[in-house]
């Protein structure tokens, strides 16, 4: 029987149990701060304390709940432990819906129309057609390039970042630091899709958004640590920015007097512009710890170094 520890310490995650045996009867699951976690061969995450890992000595993976595994693995010892995230089709089509809602927000100017309705002005804003908004994918990663196959289908020009170079059919791909000057000038909305690393921390700051075109827009899928919340605040009370759709924080939930709430030209979304099914999850997670048992390949393992 293999012993699978629930942690999270800013979530319970007693739900995920039910549908872990579900998938495995055969799991002993426990949930942290249960004294028996500290037994697990199997540790389930989201957000774990720091150093739980190093309590844990009979670990053998270490398995995030979500797609990204910032919280997993940051400042953690890893101990050269395998470390597995979630890829399901299914959050790529979410992430590719809430980028293509966003992107039309912008496009068709229903951030004015909006601000018009709260002011009961009837103007009618004129409209240009997708070939005039050049959307900025930053990652083109299995969310990224989801996105970068539907929106040059619908006429949008479509850039993208990347680490690394490559070539895809319909996008101009840039890569690393030589390319993302070029990359930014030629983004009227900008989608970030970047896992959080020691590199993209704070890439949605100032530097970044002056190299935008005036008035260009920002999307923030990634994570809340991308954004330097001032920076942004500025941006779009100079007019460098027109506006921002943002759906992660640093805080989560986002505290109720947070400047943002109220920032003109910004809206906030509750990190839901994609989940995986709690099930589709637990399945995941099941298949991997089988294939642990057997000694087989794992699916969907992150480079811990790289930290994504
Ligand atoms: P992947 O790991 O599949 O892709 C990451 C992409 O980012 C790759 O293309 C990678 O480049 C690129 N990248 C990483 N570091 C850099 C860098 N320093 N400079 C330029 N490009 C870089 O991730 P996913 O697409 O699956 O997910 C991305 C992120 O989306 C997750 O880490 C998570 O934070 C967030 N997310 C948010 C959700 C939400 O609901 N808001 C839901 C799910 C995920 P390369 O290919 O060259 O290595
Ligand atoms: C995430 C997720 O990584 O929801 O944000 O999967």
């Amino acid at each position: 029987m293999t012993r699978v520890a629930l942690l999270s310490q800013s979530a319970d995650l007693s739900y995920f149990k039910p549908l872990l045996l579900t998938a495995d009867p055969s799991l002993d699951v426990t949930v942290w701060p249960d004294p028996r976690t500290r037994d697990a061969e199997v540790a389930v995450c989201w957000n774990p304390p720091r150093g739980v890992y190093d309590e844990m000595p009979a670990l053998r993976l270490i398995h995030s709940i979500a797609a990204g595994v910032d919280n997993v693995v940051d400042r953690q010892n890893l101990r050269g432990l395998p470390v597995c995230r979630v890829v399901d089709p299914a959050l790529a089509d979410g992430m590719v819906q809430y980028v293509l809602w966003s992107v039309l927000h912008f496009h068709r100017k229903l951030d004015i129309a909006v601000a018009n309705q709260r002011a009961h002005t009837w103007k009618r804003p004129v409209q240009q057609p997708a070939s005039a908004c050049r959307v900025g994918l930053m990652g083109l990663g299995n969310l990224g390039s989801a996105i970068a196959e539907v929106l040059p289908r619908l006429g949008y020009p479509v850039n993208g970042w990347s680490r690394t170079p490559r070539e895809m059919s319909g996008v101009t791909v840039y890569s690393g630091a030589p390319g993302f000057k070029d990359f930014l000038a030629n983004t009227d909305v900008l989608v970030c899709l970047l896992p959080l690393t020691e590199h993209t921390r704070g890439i949605l700051g100032s530097a970044t958004f002056d190299a935008l075109p005036r008035g260009a827009a920002v999307v923030n899928c990634g994570r809340g640590e991308h954004l330097v919340t001032d920076d942004l605040i500025d941006a779009l009370a100079s007019g460098q920015l027109r506006g921002a759709v943002l759906d992660v924080f640093t805080q989560e939930p986002l505290p109720i007097d947070h400047a943002l709430w109220d920032t003109p030209g910004v809206v906030v979304t509750p990190h839901m512009a994609t989940m995986a099914s709690s099930a589709v999850v637990a399945r995941q997670v099941a298949d991997n710890i089988a294939r642990l048992r057997r000694g087989d390949a794992l699916h969907h393992t992150v480079d811990p170094h790289r930290g994504y």
